[in-house]
């Protein structure tokens, strides 16, 4: 993909931000998702590519826009897109830290096409890659990731959503002496805080949607992380989608390359509440304030950006054109 495209997903992902992150702490989720969808849907038509979105907002009779096989651009090289515009709308509604708008583009047939279900999850940085291993216990996944890293147990911070069903994972990582951070949504932020040294997470384990373990997934492979996932079908119908999808095995382990295929993908995230590796937005007369980070895996490189938006200016010089 050509390389200049990396700064025009990181506008899809500020406009979304933008635009939703002025509802902050209003209890309004869906009015902020929808802002954040008009907002990513209409900026990736300035974009020159030809985008199928494989992961989005939902199934064409859910979905008004950003629906799964709808296209989107202003047409040029065929990519495949995954998109969150707002991972953690209940984040946003109550003004907690977490919520991201979050996208990841990849050559045709480069992204899973992970279906609305749950997936196991575990995700660690560049420095315990190799080590994991989602068939062992939580404990011994603990183990390998701490020789790996040098450091003890107690030296590593576990991020899992608070969840009933994370009892058992929550105990086992309690037992083992890791520190733990539970939340209670968004866990696609804290894996790709995983990957960027200096965020203070080491691990993310658990049971999270599936499509957000597509983006988790390009975000460690772009930062040489780690991740393993299995999808866990509850329904007839969930298993059916399984086994359209290629995974007749429910069992099998997916790699973080079978999650993110190929040797080409671009991730974008912008922050829309605070997070520890990138700062929320930032609202003033005039203007706002985003910290994103856009990756890509080809070359590793990491760009954070800090942008000044003066939304005045903007509004200006679309009236005089
Ligand atoms: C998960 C998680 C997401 O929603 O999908 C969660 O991966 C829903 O889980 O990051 P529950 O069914 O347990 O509520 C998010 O937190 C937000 O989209
Ligand atoms: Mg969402
Ligand atoms: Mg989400």
């Amino acid at each position: 993909m050509d390389r200049t495209l990396a700064l025009e997903f990181v506008r899809v992902t500020e406009a979304a931000a933008l635009r939703s992150g002025r509802l902050m702490g209003r209890g309004l989720k869906d009015d902020a998702d929808q802002l954040a969808v008009d907002a990513m849907r209409q900026t990736f038509d300035t974009v020159p590519i030809s985008g199928t979105v494989v992961i989005g907002e939902g199934e064409i009779d859910e979905a008004p826009m950003l629906y799964i096989g709808e296209h989107v651009g202003a047409g040029g090289e065929a990519v495949d897109i995954a998109v969150d515009p707002i991972e953690g709308t209940n984040l946003i509604a109550k003004g907690q830290n977490g919520a991201i708008a979050v996208l990841a583009i990849a050559p045709k047939g480069g992204l899973l096409h992970a279906p609305d279900m749950y997936m196991q999850k575990l995700c660690v940085g560049p420095r315990a890659k190799g080590v994991i291993d989602l068939n062992a216990s939580v404990t011994e996944n603990l183990r390998r990731v701490a020789e790996k890293m040098e450091r003890g147990i107690d030296d590593l911070t576990v991020v899992m959503l608070d969840r009933e069903r994370h009892q058992d994972i929550m105990k086992e990582c309690r037992e083992a002496g890791a520190r733990i951070r539970l939340i209670t949504d968004g866990d696609v932020n804290p894996a790709m805080e995983c990957g960027l040294e200096g965020s203070g997470i080491h691990m993310v384990i658990g049971t999270g949607g599936a499509p957000e373990g597509v983006l988790a997934a390009a975000a460690l492979k772009c930062t040489g992380g780690d991740m393993q996932a299995r999808l866990l079908p509850e329904t007839d119908e969930e298993v059916r989608r399984c086994h359209a999808m290629g995974i007749t095995d429910l069992n099998k382990v997916l790699t973080i390359d079978d999650l993110v295929h190929g040797e080409d993908v671009i991730f974008a995230a912008t922050a829309i509440t605070e997070g520890n590796i990138l700062s929320g937005i930032k609202y003033f007369a005039g203007g706002a304030r985003t910290e994103s980070v856009v990756m890509r895996y080809r070359t590793g490189t990491v760009r954070f950006v800090d942008t000044i938006h003066r939304l005045d200016r903007k509004l200006k010089s679309m009236k005089a054109r």
